[in-house]
């Protein structure tokens, strides 16, 4: 630990060496002229600027598109060993530069340590995981009809436009961004506006593994300004989007017209939020359940779309889980992310913080507050919000449905293990799940009746292992595309068959 501390530490002092610079729109591998900037500030201490990143204009969208254009046929026509190869290069970049990376998360963001470190292994691992499975998926495969050649394949959409958020500012960005690439996908990378920097250094390690000009485009900027030309644009071939349910919903809209108004229809894989739940049994290993609602509830500010946002709980043990709980919350170290003590650390931005806060006084008219930490003087030196319980949660309370993307755990009574089925499975979402029982027939029951895309049984409720732990969700949680699954590169390509009569030369 002391280690990794020391070499974290050495990361923040070179990257705050590099603070105050502008980073541009990157179209053929070239730098644009910088018009509009936003200023990227650190969540932990607000009055910091990290830099400034370009933002892209419609026209620049535009151009950016008819560069990925004109680049497709070249890559789709690159062999697979190059295209793979790409991503192992990738996947070195990131290793080379992996504190400084992680250094850059941590204060772009506001992601602990060890969370940020994870941010890039995963980024990592999608890299080489994507070129494994595309290796697998490129080999033509022969379809026996006597007299004929049948082959089935699998090539590449076109242009793909991948809009990521900033939770996960590296890994989600390059999970998608690879596997399009690899594909023989050309890429239009579009960061969110809270992670820019991030998104300008997943490019700079881009170019220096090779790719080539116009393979990718790196394109910043407001999502309701180039968002609509980007997703309606008739070049486009494929959106990876992963988000938020109001803009997955807007994305879907605008996808099926072009600008000019004509229907219009193209692939939209979308990834969205969760209000997840995590039932506690009368018989739960009470140490392991607080551990895990807890860890899955605060940990990166419960800014996690697999955050279990909500506690279920029997009857029989309530009043004691919630007393363990708050306890529990109340030693959890609201800090500075680059605290190497911290462990929970600011919310994205001022506009985060003063949605969570609505949310946390509308739970105080819905439920009752069991919880809430006093933060001193962080509150004015960083975008931090108080974790925050509520106990007693009718199951329909705004606190009980509505993702809040923060600090704020919903401690809901059930009178059973139907009973808390019934609620757990009572939203709109459906991503991830938890359940602490030590009764078999219970959690047969539970691996049956609680339909999410992800269940963690025993175990706190989030984190995915990139080939182990395929990750996403249905309902409005998405369309069940399983991020670091293998069927997820099924969605980046087009089956193509060619059927030969094999005539013979006379
Ligand atoms: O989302 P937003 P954020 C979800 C998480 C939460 C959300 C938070 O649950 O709901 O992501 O991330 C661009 N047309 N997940 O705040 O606001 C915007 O610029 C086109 C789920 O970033 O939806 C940004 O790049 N694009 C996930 C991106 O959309 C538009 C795991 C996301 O922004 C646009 C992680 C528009 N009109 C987070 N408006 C999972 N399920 O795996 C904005 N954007």
């Amino acid at each position: 630990v002391a280690a990794s501390r020391n070499a974290m530490s050495a990361a923040l002092d070179q990257v705050r060496k590099e603070l105050g610079r502008t980073y541009p729109i990157v179209i053929d591998n070239k730098p644009q002229p910088v018009g509009a900037v936003l200023a990227r500030e650190n969540p932990s201490r607000k009055s910091e600027v990290l830099g400034k990143v370009a933002m892209a204009t419609a026209e620049q969208a535009n151009r950016a598109v008819a560069s990925c254009l004109a680049a497709f046929d070249g890559w789709r026509d690159t062999p697979l060993a190059e295209r793979t190869g790409l991503l192992r290069r990738l996947a070195e970049q990131f290793r080379k530069r992996r504190f400084e990376l992680s250094a850059w998360i941590v204060l772009e963001t506001g992601k602990p340590w060890r969370e940020s470190d994870a941010d890039v292994a995963e980024a990592i691992d999608f890299c080489e995981y994507y070129a494994i499975e595309m290796e697998k998926l490129g080999a033509p495969q022969a379809r026996d009809v006597p007299g004929e050649d049948n082959r089935y394949f699998y090539e590449p959409r076109g242009v793909a436009v991948v809009i990521a958020p900033w939770n996960f500012p590296l890994a989600i960005l390059a999970g998608m961004a690879t596997a399009a690439l690899v594909a023989g996908n050309t890429v239009v990378l579009k960061p969110a506006e809270q992670s820019g920097i991030i998104g300008a250094k997943l490019m700079e390690c881009l170019q220096a593994a090779g790719a080539p000009p116009g393979v990718v485009n790196f394109l910043p900027g407001d999502g309701d300004v180039i968002g609509p030309p980007l997703v309606q644009h008739p070049d486009v071939a494929l959106i990876a989007f992963t988000g938020s349910l109001k803009v997955a919903l807007l994305i879907n809209e605008q996808a099926s017209k072009t600008p000019g108004g004509q229907n219009f229809v193209k692939k939209v894989i979308a990834e969205m939020g969760g209000k997840n739940a995590v039932i506690v049994d009368s018989d739960a290993d009470l140490d392991e359940a607080v551990k895990g609602v807890v860890d899955s509830a605060f940990g990166y500010g419960g800014q996690k779309c697999s955050a279990g946002s909500r506690a279920i709980v029997l009857d029989g043990i309530y009043d004691q889980f919630l007393n363990r709980l708050v306890e529990a919350t109340k030693s959890l170290a609201v800090k500075a992310a680059d605290d190497p003590g911290c462990s929970l650390g600011p919310v994205i931005d001022a506009e985060a913080r003063d949605r969570i806060l609505k949310f946390i006084e509308a739970g105080k008219r819905e439920s009752r507050l069991a919880h809430q930490t006093d933060l001193g003087a962080l509150a004015e030196q960083g975008y931090f919000v108080p974790p925050t319980i509520f106990a007693d949660v009718p199951e329909t309370a705004g606190v009980a449905q509505e993702e809040i993307f923060g600090p704020v755990l919903s401690v809901i009574r059930a009178k059973d293990l139907d009973d808390a089925l019934r609620i757990a499975n009572g939203t709109k979402y459906a991503l991830t799940g938890g359940c602490y029982s030590r009764s078999p027939s219970h959690l047969e029951k539970v691996k049956r009746k609680f339909r999410v895309g992800n269940l963690y049984i025993n175990r706190k409720c989030t984190g995915a292992l990139v080939d182990r732990q395929p990750f996403g969700g249905f309902k409005l949680s998405g369309i069940g595309s399983k991020a670091g699954g293998p069927d997820y590169l099924l969605q980046f390509v087009l089956p193509r068959t060619i059927t030969e009569n094999q005539m013979r030369r006379g």
